[in-house]
């Protein structure tokens, strides 16, 4: 068992083997310039800077032995998961499923929706697809990480308040014990990340804790 004694807003504890890193959406289309996020008129360069303390972070939980599940949020090529409620949002200069030069935005298989090389998932490492901004919307990730027997969950990627905010509330009611990496995740707006950190944790951890990673690397090792 491990306590991180400087978690906000009160000491987290957990099992490393009940426990897994989650990593979302740390693909090509977020964080590199001709992705989706740069279509919506966003600074990738906001992303980019979590990339080092996310590979250190990645580093130690593999020495660890602890189990890595990454997210992509990623289309089918028909687009039949993609609801206009989705797609026709904001004044793009692509959309989700127009060509772009790393292919179809956000279309499972292109090169955009892979994760960056950075990053690149180990093999035996969970990759799971999801159509939604939270990871459990349209995939079996609650039978994956149940059938691991996993009861706490590690969040980092992008971005804070879309993608990681709506998984972390997904998996908070879903009885899953969170915490979110504060150097391991980042939005286009650093405000918004600010806000999503602080509104997670207040009342007393209602969704959940946050660490810094250096914290979480030094209890790990
Ligand atoms: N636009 C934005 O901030 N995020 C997303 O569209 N997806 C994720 O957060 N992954």
């Amino acid at each position: 068992m491990i306590t991180l004694a400087t978690a906000q807003p009160f000491p987290y504890s957990f099992d490393p083997t009940h426990t897994a890193l989650v990593v979302i959406d740390m693909q090509r289309d977020f964080v590199e310039p001709g992705g989706f996020g740069a279509s919506l008129g966003n600074d990738v360069t906001q992303l980019q800077a979590i990339v080092p303390a996310l590979r250190r972070l990645l580093e130690a939980w593999r020495a660890a032995g602890g189990l890595v599940l990454h997210t992509r949020e990623a289309h089918k090529p028909d687009l039949s998961d993609c609801p206009p409620s989705k797609r026709l949002r904001g004044n793009p200069s692509l959309r989700i499923g127009d060509a772009g030069p790393m292919g179809r935005l956000l279309v499972a298989g292109e090169p955009g929706a892979e994760i960056i090389p950075e990053l690149v998932p180990w093999p035996g490492e969970l990759v799971v697809d999801k159509p939604g901004k939270g990871m459990f919307y349209g995939t079996d990730v609650d039978e994956l990480l149940r059938g691991r027997g996993i009861t706490h969950l590690l969040f980092t990627g992008v971005t804070t308040e879309v993608c990681v905010q709506t998984s972390m509330r997904e998996a908070n009611d879903r009885g899953y014990e969170c915490l979110l990496v504060e150097d391991g995740t980042a939005s286009y707006f650093p405000e918004f990340k600010a806000a999503a950190l602080a509104m997670l944790t207040a009342q007393g951890a209602i969704v959940g804790w946050s660490t810094p990673s250096s914290a979480l690397i030094e209890a790990l090792a």
